[in-house]
């Protein structure tokens, strides 16, 4: 028998004790999924060690279900700001949310007929991510954005095709607001 679990978690940190695993994402490691390489390569030459996101995760062996959190940096390179690389789950039967903690987003969904739906995040919000719909999510604030991500631990991640085409649409700052535009390169 499971015995029962508390995890502290700081919502505006993500920091979550006791955890089981994490890794950071490097700016530097996310080229590929940036339209303007110029400013890309810009910032990576700035500094190189740049921390786009965190992920920090609770598993106990032996349950069905495991969760996390996400801790995405403010930032932009060229006018997109700040986003994971965004994927499909492995196992295309299951399902995911994500529950803000602290800052504001977009979450960018995506059904395998490109149908696409953007949900706010924001402290409050819990966003439902329904079996084979790819998402990804985007840091529109000037905050770290924090969230919690809940799923099965037979999710697993398939990030194939978004990595190779992109999604079908953009998130990018116009005046100082985010605005989702069509990606001129998805097709
Ligand atoms: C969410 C969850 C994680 C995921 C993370 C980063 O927190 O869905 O499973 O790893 O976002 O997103 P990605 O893996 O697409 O870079
Ligand atoms: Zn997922």
């Amino acid at each position: 028998m499971l015995s029962p679990e508390s995890i502290d978690i700081n919502p505006n940190t993500g920091v979550m004790e006791p955890a089981t695993g994490r890794y950071l994402k490097k700016v530097c490691e996310l080229g590929q999924i940036y339209q303007d390489k110029d400013a890309f390569e810009a910032l990576v030459a700035e500094d190189p060690e740049q921390i786009a996101y965190e992920v920090i995760e609770y598993r106990k062996a032996g349950s069905d279900l495991f969760f996390g959190t996400t801790t995405m940096r403010p930032g932009k390179i060229g006018r997109e700001y700040f986003m994971t690389r965004g994927h499909y789950h492995k196992r295309r039967d299951l399902s995911e949310i994500y529950y803000t903690q602290s800052g504001s987003g977009i979450l960018l969904l995506q059904s395998r007929q490109e149908e696409t739906k953007a949900i706010e995040m924001r402290p409050g919000i819990c966003a439902y991510i329904p079996p084979d719909w790819a998402h990804r999510s985007i840091n529109t604030g000037s905050d770290d954005l924090v969230f919690v991500w809940c799923c099965d631990v037979e999710t697993g991640h398939d990030y194939g095709e978004i990595l190779d085409r992109g999604m079908a649409k953009l998130v990018v700052e116009q005046l100082g607001e985010p605005l989702i535009v069509d990606n001129p390169s998805f097709n």
